[in-house]
């Protein structure tokens, strides 16, 4: 089924038996106090206000049947996955692999490293577990998608200019349509959250459209 859905730049034609809903990392690490997110400096807060809105839209997916997928970034517990630059990076109180409240950070098999409750992958939803921050870099998303005639991607999560960009971006150049969704992808930094979501549409739509979950839910029902 065709359905048009409200968008920026401008509308976006979606036939929904080849769109999937993609959820970026809505992991305990990345959102909830004393993970990894917060030992980077950030205020979690400012992820939590997505959850609502994105529970609300992974219903309307899996009502009309929409493929999920979900990811996670995280890294074997031998950290052998982990880049030492990426290790290395920055200077947090806690780094990759250090024991925090919700278990080894970002480490696959902890607490921490798994995604939020309220939006716990059901049974037959894919969960892809990457080591960086897009999703298709050392992972099976290409054959995933292919496998299932995956043209467009309702892309969501955290956070909206560094995981979900460097997905879109992938994505993009792959040949997918790619619709981030305003409401339901979240940064630490309100500034990057707005820019984040103007560089995606900018020049005609550069590398995606932005919609809100609201319109894309009216389109689903
Ligand atoms: N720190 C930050 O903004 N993001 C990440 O490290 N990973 C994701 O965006 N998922």
């Amino acid at each position: 089924m065709a359905v048009t859905i409200p968008a920026t730049p401008a509308p976006i034609d979606l036939d929904l038996d080849h769109t999937a809903l993609l959820i970026i990392d809505m992991q305990r690490d990345f959102l909830l106090p004393g993970g990894f997110g917060e030992s980077l400096g950030n205020d979690v807060t400012l992820l939590q206000k997505v959850i609502p809105p994105l529970v609300d839209l992974l219903a309307a997916a899996r009502r009309v049947g929409l493929p999920v997928i979900h990811t996670r970034e995280g890294h074997e517990p031998d950290l052998s996955d982990c880049p030492p630059a990426k290790l290395r990076r920055g200077t947090p109180s806690k780094r990759i692999g250090d024991t925090g409240t919700f278990g080894r950070i970002l480490i696959r098999g902890e607490y921490g490293h798994d995604i939020i409750d309220e939006l716990a992958p059901a049974a037959g939803e894919v969960v892809i577990d990457k080591p960086g921050k897009g999703a298709f870099y050392a992972t099976g998303l290409a054959e995933v998608l292919q496998s299932r005639g995956i043209t467009s991607l309702l892309v969501t999560g955290v956070t909206t200019e560094v995981c979900v960009h460097t997905t879109t971006r992938e994505a993009n150049d792959r040949g997918y349509e790619c619709v981030v969704m305003s409401d339901c992808v979240g940064s630490y930094f309100p500034e990057f959250q707005r820019v984040g979501l103007e560089m995606v549409v900018a020049q005609g739509g550069i590398f995606g459209w932005t919609a809100h979950s609201a319109d894309v839910i009216a389109a689903l029902d």
